[in-house]
């Protein structure tokens, strides 16, 4: 008998949520698979051996090879940690409002998307409570498509349900921003915990701890992760950072000097973008900062 193919849907201590054929099962890591992979996560598409499909408790005998892989660094740690597998693209959702969104930080959350060669797309919610204009003009040069939504009236979530069928989406983004609100509201009756902004630090509580994978009526997951206060960027070779803002694509190679970084070079490219509005001043920001963290960091990140 031929191994079964099942995906992971989160993991939960030493064990995994399984969906195998259309059911839900728990699984472990058996034989092989334990002494290869330090960790199976979200979306991971594993085989299971065929023996234990009448036991309550499945053996994962194969993780098999990933098409792409998520990474998010540890906070103040070493290493990085995986969120999920098999990814198509990453949504990173803001509020418009409640929490005030940090730019910087979508720009940031981009940029891991690109350096993972994941496509990438922003999701402004809560524009009940404000306009989403400053992040679209932030965004107008990236070309990166934004969803205008909000989880409570319902506005624009048929569009961005229209989005994810057929596709593993990630929802990254800040704690409070409404990851688990929107999912709520685009599959009625899952039912996810969501959390009440803290009224001092107006910001989420983690509400949701683990990275778990929702599989959409209309085909299609999401993965649902745990928010965050800050992104560490890493692993990104600082001279290919400018690959990770695709507006800069029209002057990559362009510049006068073959290995311009596009700081105060003479004869840059990108800065002549800038100039011209085809890059925003504020991207262009971004890169600036998130280029000076990697050249700070020590040569184990690289
Ligand atoms: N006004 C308004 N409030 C919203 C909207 N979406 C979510 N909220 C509220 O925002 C708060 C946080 O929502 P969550 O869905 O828990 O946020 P999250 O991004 O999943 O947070 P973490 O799980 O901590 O990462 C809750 O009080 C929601 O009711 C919206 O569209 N409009
Ligand atoms: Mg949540
Ligand atoms: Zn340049």
């Amino acid at each position: 008998m031929s191994e079964p193919l099942g995906v992971i849907l989160s993991r939960e201590g030493g064990s995994y949520r399984i969906l195998l054929d259309g059911v839900e099962r728990i699984g472990i890591l058996r034989g092989k698979a334990k002494r290869e992979v330090l960790r199976a996560v979200a979306g991971d598409r594993v085989l299971i051996d065929p023996s234990t499909l009448q036991e309550d408790v499945l053996a994962i005998t194969t993780v098999t090879d990933r098409t792409s892989l998520l990474e998010r660094r540890v906070p103040d740690g070493r290493g990085t940690r995986p969120v999920a597998a098999n990814v198509d693209q990453v949504l990173v959702v803001t509020a418009a409002a409640d929490p005030t969104p940090i730019p910087q930080l979508v720009d940031r959350l981009l940029v891991v998307a690109a350096a993972n060669d994941i496509p990438g797309a922003v999701i402004v919610n809560k524009v009940d409570l404000a306009s989403a204009a400053p992040l679209q003009q932030h965004l107008a040069t990236s070309g990166y498509p934004v969803y205008e939504v909000s989880a409570s009236t319902g506005e624009g979530i048929d569009a961005l349900r229209a989005a994810l069928i057929g596709k593993v989406s990630v929802f990254t983004g800040p704690s409070g921003a409404g990851k688990s609100s929107l999912l709520n509201a685009i599959e009625p009756g899952l039912g996810l915990r969501v959390g009440a902004i803290s009224a001092k630090v107006r910001r989420g509580r983690h509400t949701t701890v683990t990275a778990t994978m929702i599989p959409l009526v209309e085909g299609g997951f999401v993965v649902d992760t745990p928010g965050f206060s800050e992104v560490g960027v890493w692993a990104i070779v600082h001279r290919e950072l400018d690959q990770c803002f695709p507006e800069f694509a029209p002057a990559i190679g362009e510049c006068k000097f073959g290995d311009c970084l596009h700081k105060t070079e003479p004869g840059c490219a990108v800065r002549a973008l800038v100039e011209k509005g085809q890059v925003g001043r504020e991207r262009y920001g971004s890169y600036l900062a998130i280029l000076a963290e990697l050249e700070g960091l020590p040569e184990e990140w690289e």
